[in-house]
């Protein structure tokens, strides 16, 4: 989503704002804009529409020059991509806001700030901020106070730097359910949604926590929590190895983006979630008008995201009540497919470079809604400058951070909680979905990640089960349900990085073929969760095990399955059956990356494949 730069230094700080902008630019971006307080004691603004280059050009023949400043690049949620919609919002000339996430009630607040005489001059949720703030200020008379009032009026998501003439000695930030972080420097401090930006200017960063406010000085930083006591936040130095670039501790990319998924998922929920709901404009300024017509859902992937693809549409079915369809990328672009009226077409893809899915959204978007064509396009994708983020209507960015290693990971993972916002969004909006069980999905979902990281506690016990599969030549993996497709992305894996050849099925399918197939030399991978299917899929497994298959079993520690003879047992956190199919991929990259390990094969780099496949 969007970006924010500020900073407090003694020397000029427009051209760390403007390459902090660019860093951050990757994610995506309508709109450009920075507030300088500058040398002769003025709040000055530049905006621009479309990318930081065009920022970069309106200050080339503008010049702004000062020692306090904040920036923003702007992902619209709520008013138009345009110059006068563009961050940073000002109240009166002298009092500046950047803001990103979703303030819920900025209509009643903008009702009311008009009341006291406010004039609104753009159609944004957080021009309300800056308003409210300017309110407070005047009553309490020091900004870092008003700041603290204001945040209580505020519903939804936000972080926010804020700067004001009054009291240019300090640049204020806000954070509550989207990320920032401080930035230390000698004399001089920095703010940034990411340290990604800050990179060019320190390595030691803190980072606040939800509800926090920070008064940055140049000198000093002081810290209050949520309940407004202060507090101290740990300062942490950067080091290489932290970033995509570099391994660091692990002996892999793969390895090292596995376990990085609690993260890359906390961040892909960030500031789309309300108390008890998801936050619909999070697709988008159009999303909630266009979710309401959907009628049906198409969507189109490859490889790992047609996984993500399929499971969705377990989730679109029964959680949201929309028919959905699914189908791989190279086989729809060529089909001469019949549209059924009030269809969203969905895709996903982790580079937005991914050629069969391209051409797919290309053919999906010939003809419009009007003439027997899609109702609109959403695009679910991991690079905010992509082709196909650029082609769709709507689009929702995952969060996983640059994936090195060519088998997919975290991008897969979070595609998953993605399209869950996705179901949530469109079971809100069309009423499908009862309140309660959106709310206690919302809940699920903040504790995900904590899910994620005990799943991945068990490498170590995975590890020993890949010896089971060090000499074999063939795997079968076997789900139900939503459980299918995880199945699917698991043999996937395996195939990709160790060349063991694997096939998935769904688990009531097994004697209808490929039971024929089972003996001592083939390993039979599980997944069962604790859901309706388990007594059925417990049967299945039997059919195995009277044939001499060996057994590998990750299964909810409810659900009462031991081990045994030929059969191993690994008990996972539970977990809702909903979100269960974003848990149980876990295990299953694991295992296959302790078996490519083991036959010494080229984790990163497997053979014959490519990362983004910009080819047919
Ligand atoms: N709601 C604000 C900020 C949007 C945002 O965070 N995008 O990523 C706006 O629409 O300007």
């Amino acid at each position: 989503m969007c970006g924010i730069v500020g900073a407090v230094a003694e020397r000029n700080i427009t051209a760390i704002l403007v390459e902090g902008l660019k860093r951050l630019e990757y994610r995506g971006y309508d709109s450009a804009g920075l507030a300088v307080f500058n040398n002769a004691g003025v709040l000055e603004r530049r905006r621009r529409v479309g990318k930081v280059s065009e920022l970069e050009q309106a200050l080339a023949g503008e010049p702004l020059a000062g020692r306090l400043g904040i920036a923003h690049t702007r992902w619209a949620t709520h008013g138009a991509p345009s110059e006068r919609n563009a961050h940073p919002h000002f109240s009166g000339s002298d009092l500046a806001v950047v803001h990103n996430g979703i303030i819920e009630n900025h209509e009643a607040l903008r009702k009311q700030l008009q009341g006291l005489g406010y004039v609104f001059s753009s159609d944004t949720d957080t021009e309300v901020i800056v308003h409210l703030l300017d309110h407070k200020l005047k009553a309490l008379g020091d900004l870092t106070v008003a700041l603290k009032a204001t945040v209580k009026d505020l519903h939804g998501a936000y972080g926010l730097a804020v700067i004001s003439a009054k009291q240019p000695d300090r640049l204020l930030a806000a954070r509550s359910g989207s990320p920032l972080v401080i930035g230390l420097g000698l004399g001089e401090n920095f703010l940034a949604s990411d340290q990604l930006a800050l990179r060019q200017v320190t390595d030691r960063f803190m980072y606040l926590e939800e509800g926090d406010i920070a008064e940055i000085r140049r000198d000093s930083v002081q810290i209050w929590s949520v309940d407004g006591q202060p507090v101290v936040r740990e300062s942490v130095q950067y080091h290489e190895g932290a970033e995509a670039a570099d391994k660091g501790e692990y002996r892999h990319f793969m390895l090292k983006e596995i376990h990085e998924q609690p993260k890359v998922v906390q961040r892909t929920l960030e500031g789309r979630l309300g108390t008890d709901h998801v936050l619909v404009q999070a697709f988008g300024p159009q999303a909630a008008e266009l979710f309401a017509k959907v009628q049906n859902v198409q969507i189109v992937a490859c490889g790992t995201s047609f996984h993500a693809g399929m499971v969705a549409r377990y989730w679109l079915e029964e959680l949201a009540g929309i028919p959905s369809q699914v189908e791989v990328a190279s086989e729809f672009r060529y089909r001469k497919v019949v549209v059924q009226p009030g269809t969203l077409f969905v895709s996903i893809s982790q580079s937005g470079e991914t050629a069969d899915t391209l051409a797919a959204l290309r053919n999906g978007k010939a003809k419009g809604p009007d003439n027997g064509g899609y109702l609109a396009s959403l695009a679910i994708c991991n690079v905010g400058i992509s082709s196909l983020v650029r082609e769709s209507d709507l689009t929702l960015l995952t969060q996983a951070g640059p994936e090195i290693g060519v088998a997919s990971t975290k991008a897969f993972t979070t595609q998953l909680v993605a399209l869950m916002l996705l179901t949530l969004s469109l079971g809100q909006v069309r009423g499908t979905l009862a309140k309660g069980v959106e709310a206690e999905l919302v809940e699920e979902l903040r504790r995900l990640p904590t899910r994620l990281g005990e799943a991945l506690a068990m490498d170590g016990t995975v590890e020993k089960i890949a010896e089971l599969f060090a000499e074999k030549h063939h795997a079968l993996f076997l789900g139900r349900g939503a459980q299918y497709p995880v199945a699917m992305e698991g043999a996937l894996k395996l195939k990709e990085i160790s060349y063991i050849h694997a096939e998935a099925y769904p688990a009531g399918e097994l004697k209808h073929g490929p039971l024929a197939l089972v003996d001592a030399d083939m390993p039979v991978v599980t997944v069962a969760p604790n859901n309706e299917l388990l007594e059925k899929l417990k049967s299945n497994l039997q059919e195995v095990r009277a044939r001499g298959g060996e057994l590998i079993v990750f299964a909810d520690g409810e659900a009462n399955m031991s081990n045994g003879e030929g059969t191993h047992v690994v008990n996972m956190p539970h977990i809702s059956d909903a979100l269960a199919p974003i848990l149980y991929t876990l295990p299953l990259q694991l295992l296959s990356y302790y078996v490519a390990v083991l036959r010494g094969t080229d984790v990163d780099q497997p053979r014959n494949l490519a990362k983004s496949v910009t080819v047919e």
